[in-house]
């Protein structure tokens, strides 16, 4: 059975890895530090490494994640969720289309859609999307080639009209958190804000404080 996503997703941190961010530390020292802060939602996310590197970090971090009963999710290779057994897979706009991935995986893997307009969500939710990202919210250097950001009232359009699980992105931090989950947001993703930072654990905690108060 599929992971119920509604509630997985509430009030959550989604984690995601980038090496380039991560001051030279690991992805595993830095995945486990953001399991042990209480996140339960990690991504792999490596646009950089070779695919053996990449298999052999999903394997291993298939491994932590499952010690701590975390979603673990493989970005844009089907190949590698399927392989690692991962909980689900993320892609993007112009990755293989959803239908596909959908005939390779298991039944009980989910998919998740980056999307960056209405357009898109009401499209992703037609084709059967399990989540959706919602973004990039505001300006980012973190991923490349994308869209203008895209704002809050990007967030209030998909809370009230798309009834799908969602995780708003691009560009949030600690300090404008706040009003992303005021305008809706549920599960939050920062991944510079937590792979740059020098205490990873405490940065979750902070980040973590401002989510509870809303
Ligand atoms: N996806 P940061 S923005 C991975 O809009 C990713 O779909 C986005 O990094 C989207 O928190 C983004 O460092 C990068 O800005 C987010």
């Amino acid at each position: 059975m599929k992971p119920n996503l509604k509630d997985l997703f509430s009030g959550q941190i989604y984690g995601i890895t980038c090496f380039e961010t991560s001051c030279g530390r690991g992805n595993e020292y830095v995945v486990r530090e953001m399991l042990k802060a209480g996140i339960r939602i990690i991504q792999y996310r490596e646009k950089f490494r070779t695919k053996k590197i990449k298999y052999e970090e999903c394997c291993q971090l298939r491994k932590i994640t499952r010690e701590y009963d975390a979603l673990f999710i493989v970005n844009d290779d089907v190949d590698l969720a399927i392989l690692c057994e991962a909980d689900g897979i993320h892609i993007g706009q112009n990755d293989i289309p959803l239908k596909q991935v959908r005939r390779l995986i298991k039944p009980n893997q989910f998919i998740g859609l980056s999307t960056h307009s209405p357009e898109q969500a009401k499209e992703a939710l037609r084709i059967g999307a399990d989540y959706i990202g919602v973004g990039p919210i505001y300006e980012t250097q973190t991923k490349k080639n994308t869209v203008q950001a895209v704002g809050l009232e990007y967030i209030r359009y998909v809370s009230q009209n798309i009834d799908l699980p969602f995780v708003a992105i691009g560009g949030i931090k600690e300090s404008n958190i706040a009003e992303v989950v005021k305008a809706g947001a549920r599960c939050v993703s920062l991944v510079t804000e937590i792979t740059e930072a020098p205490n990873i654990q405490q940065k979750i905690k902070n980040i973590q404080k401002r989510l509870e108060r809303y």
